[in-house]
Formats: C-alpha cells, sequence, structure tokens
C-alpha cells in the first residue's frame, strides 16, 4: 500500500519536472541563473596565510581570468578582512566597474566571495574590495577577454632576478626591458619559473609590486624559486601569489609546483605528490596540461622529505603535455622523455647557450608549439629588442615604440596606446582605420596586431598631438655611500609629455675642468639611475640631457653639490666611472677564496710545526 502511494507521487512529480522544462521559456543569462563554473583555482588548497593585500585570491601573480557574461571566486584573508564585504569593483586606470555580489561564503580563515561579470572592456583590472568600511586592493589581478578558447600564446621566462638594490640595479634596467619585450608580445599571460626577485627584502617585494603594476599590461603568473623563498617567512605568498595551486585558463590547465628554498637541487615531498595526483583527476577533463616547477625534475634531492621517485611515475602516467622548469641558468631539452621537459637559461646576461625566452602556443587539445622555427633552442633574448618610452596609463598624448628584430622568425605583436580622450590621433608605422577602439572615460585605447619580420626594424606612432616638447627633469634625488671616497647613488625623474624619454645621459666633473659621462641605468619609463665617486673633500657637479622619442633635446644647468659651475661646461671626454656593481656572488667568491688561503696557511704550519 505504501509502495503504491510512493510510486504514483513519484510519476506526479516526474511529471511536473518534465512539465516544467517544456513550458520554460528560453531565460537569458543573469546572475542569478548562470551556470556555476568550474572554479579559476582550487579554492580548498589555497593556504590560509596572511597576506599584504588581505586577498588570497586573485592575485597580482595568480590572476583570475574571466569572460564578461560569467561569475568568479573571490577569495579573501578573514582575520583581516572580516567577511562584511559591501561592494567589489574593477578599476582600469581610474575607469571604475562595480560587480555584482552573487554570495559572500565564511569558511574558517578564508571568505569567499563570488561576483557576477557584466559586460566589461577587455584588459588588465585591478581588484577593489570594500569589507568591514575598509577598502582593499590587489593589483593587475583580474583578466577580461571575451574569447578564451585556442590558440593561447604564452610567454615564458625564468630567473630574472629583479632586485631594487645597489648590487642588483643592472637586473632592475633589465627587467624594464622583459616588461617591453612582454606587452608587445602580448600574450595571455607571462610564467617565469622562479628566482623572479634576488633574495628580496620585503621594499623589494613592494617596488617589485610597484612596477608590475605601472609597467606591465599581460597577466603575470609566477612560480617561485629558492631565491624566493626567506628565512623568516613566506613572502613570495605575502605578497605575490599563493604555490602548489593549479589555475583554469580557457582550456588549459597549468599546475605550479614550489620545489623549496633548497638552492642545489630542491625537493618534492609525499604530500605535495599526493595533491598533484587528486589535482589531475580533479581537473582529468581539462584539454591541455602544463605543470611548472623552479628547480627541474631531474635534480630533486631523494631525501626523507623529498621523494621525487613517486613523483615521476605519477608524471610518466598522466596526460601532462608540457613541464617547465628554470634554475640551471642553462637550457636543456628533455624531448626523449614523457612528458616533454623543457628548462629555459636566466633571462638577463649571462645565459647558456644564450640568454633565452621562449613563446609556447596551445593550438588544441595536447597541442603545444615550443620551437624557435626548425631550433630546439629557446628564443635569443637580445636579438628581439623592444623599446616603448611613454607610460600607458591613459594621462599621456602619445605611444612611441621601436621594436628590432635580429631573430631568425618573424615576431607576432601588438601595438597598445592608451591616449588620453579628446583629441584626433595621428600614426606613424601603423594606419589609424587599422586601428580598434575601446573608449574609456577619460582615455580610448587604440590597438591592433603587427608582425616584424626578421632583419627590420620598425617604429609605430599614435599620438594625440605634434610633440615639441623636450622632457622636463623633475626630481634629482641623491644619497651617499661612504667608504674610502665618497659614492653618490643618484636617482633622477624626468616627464614627457608627448612621446616619451627615449634617453637620458648625465656628465659629471669633480674639479671644474674635466667632465666625464656616466653609465645611466633605467629602471621604469621616467626614473634613471647613475653614480659618480668623488673624495670626501671634494664636491662635485652634474649636467643631465635627455632625448624625447622624436628627438626634442633637454640640457640641464649644472647641478651643483660642494662645488661650483657656472656655465654649461664643455662636452664631456670619453671614459669616466663605470659603475662597479658589488654583486653579493663575488662577495661570496672573496670570503670562500679568503677562507681557502687561511685553510692552507694553518696546514702549511702545521705541516712545519711535525
Ligand atoms: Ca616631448
Amino acid at each position: 500500500m505504501e509502495d503504491e502511494k510512493m510510486r504514483r507521487r513519484l510519476t506526479l512529480l516526474i511529471t511536473l519536472i518534465l512539465i516544467s522544462i517544456i513550458i520554460t521559456p528560453y531565460t537569458p543569462l543573469t546572475a542569478e541563473n548562470i551556470p556555476a563554473p568550474m572554479d579559476i583555482v582550487d579554492i580548498d588548497h589555497l593556504k590560509p596565510i596572511e597576506t599584504f593585500s588581505g586577498f588570497l585570491y586573485p592575485r597580482i601573480a595568480l590572476p583570475a581570468f574571466v569572460s564578461p557574461q560569467s561569475s568568479f571566486k573571490i577569495v579573501l584573508y578573514t582575520p583581516v578582512t572580516g567577511n562584511n564585504v559591501e561592494k567589489v569593483y574593477l578599476d582600469y586606470d581610474g575607469a571604475r566597474y562595480e560587480l555584482e555580489i552573487m554570495s559572500v561564503d565564511p569558511r574558517g580563515e578564508k571568505t569567499v566571495v563570488t561576483v557576477f561579470v557584466g559586460d566589461l572592456p577587455e584588459g588588465l583590472y585591478d581588484l577593489y574590495v570594500v569589507a568591514g568600511g575598509k577598502t582593499y586592493v590587489e593589483y593587475n589581478s583580474v583578466s577580461v577577454k571575451s574569447s578564451r578558447g585556442y590558440p593561447l600564446k604564452i610567454l615564458w621566462y625564468s630567473d630574472t632576478h629583479y632586485d631594487t638594490r645597489r648590487s642588483g640595479i643592472k637586473q632592475r634596467d633589465n627587467f624594464l626591458k622583459l616588461i617591453w619585450r612582454a606587452n608587445f608580445i602580448n600574450p595571455d599571460f607571462v610564467i617565469v619559473t622562479g628566482d623572479v626577485l634576488n633574495t628580496a627584502t620585503e621594499e623589494n617585494y613592494v617596488s617589485f609590486i610597484k612596477d608590475i603594476n605601472n609597467l606591465l599590461r599581460v597577466p603575470l603568473i609566477l612560480v617561485p624559486g629558492n631565491h624566493d623563498h626567506h628565512y623568516k617567512e613566506d613572502l613570495f605568498t605575502k605578497y605575490l601569489a599563493p604555490s602548489n595551486i593549479s589555475i583554469n585558463i580557457g582550456p588549459l590547465h597549468l599546475i605550479l609546483v614550489d620545489t623549496g628554498p633548497n638552492g642545489m637541487n630542491g625537493w618534492i615531498t609525499n604530500d605535495q605528490v599526493e595533491w598533484l595526483r587528486q589535482d589531475l583527476e580533479k581537473y582529468g577533463a581539462m584539454e591541455t596540461k602544463i605543470i611548472a616547477s623552479h628547480h627541474p625534475f631531474s635534480m630533486l634531492e631523494e631525501s626523507d622529505v623529498s621523494n621525487p621517485a613517486a613523483l615521476e611515475e605519477l608524471l610518466q602516467s598522466s596526460d601532462i603535455d608540457l613541464v617547465l622548469h628554470g634554475h640551471m641558468h642553462y637550457s636543456i631539452v628533455e624531448d626523449d622523455k614523457k612528458p616533454l621537459r623543457l628548462t629555459l637559461p636566466n633571462a638577463y646576461e649571462g645565459g647558456q647557450p644564450y640568454t633565452g625566452f621562449r613563446i609556447l602556443k596551445v593550438t588544441g587539445p595536447h597541442k603545444i608549439e615550443w620551437r624557435y622555427g626548425d631550433s630546439k633552442d629557446p628564443y635569443p633574448m637580445f636579438d628581439l629588442e623592444v623599446y616603448e618610452y611613454q607610460i600607458q596609463n591613459g594621462s599621456y598624448n602619445g605611444y612611441y615604440l621601436k621594436v628590432v628584430n635580429n631573430m631568425a622568425v618573424a615576431v607576432e605583436g601588438t601595438i597598445f596606446a592608451k591616449i588620453k580622450s579628446g583629441n584626433n590621433i595621428l600614426t606613424e608605422g601603423v594606419s589609424a582605420d587599422d586601428l580598434n577602439k575601446i573608449e574609456f572615460p577619460t582615455f580610448t585605447i587604440y590597438s591592433t596586431d603587427v608582425t616584424v619580420n626578421p632583419g627590420e626594424t620598425k617604429i609605430f606612432k599614435i599620438y594625440g598631438e605634434e610633440d615639441n616638447e623636450p622632457p622636463s627633469l623633475v626630481d634629482v634625488s641623491i644619497s651617499s655611500s661612504k667608504g674610502k671616497r665618497i659614492t653618490e647613488l643618484i636617482y633622477l625623474t624626468l616627464e614627457d609629455k608627448v612621446s616619451g624619454i627615449e634617453r637620458v645621459e648625465v656628465s659629471y666633473t669633480l674639479d671644474n675642468e674635466t667632465w666625464s659621462k656616466a653609465t645611466v641605468y633605467r629602471l621604469t619609463y621616467n626614473l634613471f639611475y647613475t653614480e659618480v665617486k668623488h673624495d670626501p673633500d671634494n664636491g662635485f657637479a652634474l649636467r643631465v640631457t635627455a632625448y624625447d622619442a622624436e628627438g626634442n633635446k633637454f640640457v640641464s644647468e649644472p647641478l651643483n653639490y660642494s662645488l661650483i659651475v657656472s656655465g654649461a661646461g664643455p662636452e664631456p671626454t670619453a671614459g669616466g666611472q663605470e659603475i662597479s656593481i658589488p654583486y653579493p656572488e663575488t662577495a661570496i667568491v672573496v670570503i670562500v677564496a679568503t677562507l681557502a688561503i687561511v685553510v692552507y696557511i694553518v696546514y702549511r704550519r702545521k705541516l712545519a710545526t711535525k
């Protein structure tokens, strides 16, 4: 009897469901009825630690890759932000878009906020959350793109060793060029396989965030290397991104593995291998899989805490398509192994067989192009020079780009100008009719894809007014480093209204007679660095010369520092002071050599007394 009742109820229920399906009209996608997508990152695997921004995800070095008319999840560190989330918005150089909050879900130390992205212009946005009356921001952390399908373009650098200390000033100069190259190549994202910063202090991390936010226009994904680890705490996660995490970017599943602080070999724990096993199961349906770590898996140390054999077994039985490594500062191609493994040289001078980068193109399920033309070697870094002279934050009137391609292959890139609104634009190197245009409240973005063939140098200009004015010197900041002689550390800030600063030259005099040229490093679009050494009882004077990208020249009056100079002085003579960089590596070599000598002397004495 009860059974009969149940059967009738069930039949009625099924009939009702069928009828409701048939009579339900087509409803457009809104925040209320959008299907729940697969989370972009595995939220359960995010380590709840106190971060600089209050965000656990997305981060400046692990952004959310979203499309208009979809939702994504933000994870906050609750002890800092609380769960009283009032407002979420995206910001693009002052253009602000509020996102609809669909839910706020407190989960212990994590607060998961689901938000809906409406019809937003494509771009890389800063994410703001207002919670408990306070505003939290994570820069460059939401990438909006209308299509996330194939082909995906990935720009891969390794071992950038960014540093803002005096000892690493060359690296920061080089880093700006890495950013210009990345902006032009315009990949879906840039990945750096570790040693991103050079044993950084918290100050260096803050400077790194500032530089990325001000200079880089494409999403950034980072894997920590041994130099990114800190003896005190996990500064990489605090400032940049979680590690031991995976992310979905369209059809691509990218797994980021932290192989630890061990400089020589790195390690992989059983817990990490178990996590990888679960991750590959959970995201088995993803069409293309790449795994990245700093230390090559073949180098990992076997120990109580490290189990590379278990990792190797898992790798070989997996459907991972490509493995990316750094650390070695030379190129290794293991295309006889399954899966294919590539190790990239460092991204500044001294890589082997040369300093290089790679452009990876994911063209279909399990299909990744990784070669440089017909060669298995990486793209030669310095054979592709990209110079972008004006900061592109929507408050200037010009975009001047120079691309020098000495590589064996053509390079495809994007010109991308954010020009202050209110002007008709003029162009060179590209036709104004060929430019795509996106209007924001205070600026307009003009962009188009271009190709620069082997052996070609191309100059592209997009500007709102003619540039007849030279750059100006905005600020000179000097601090002294005292030794036998005094070294003056000199930071120069310049500005140019339209085309941007092409180069800066500094000459100096110690005796009011001879002028010499100083070596100048470029740190950002408008910040330059140089050094002058002098005796403690003598002063010095400087003269700054700057050219904008249109060739307008600025020459400063002599800047007198306890040395009175009148007039501009004669042209500088050749030579002058080369900046000698006190590399930590040099110090280590000196210490080791000294120790060796001491040991040798002690040994000799012992022999003599015997
Ligand atoms: Ca100018």
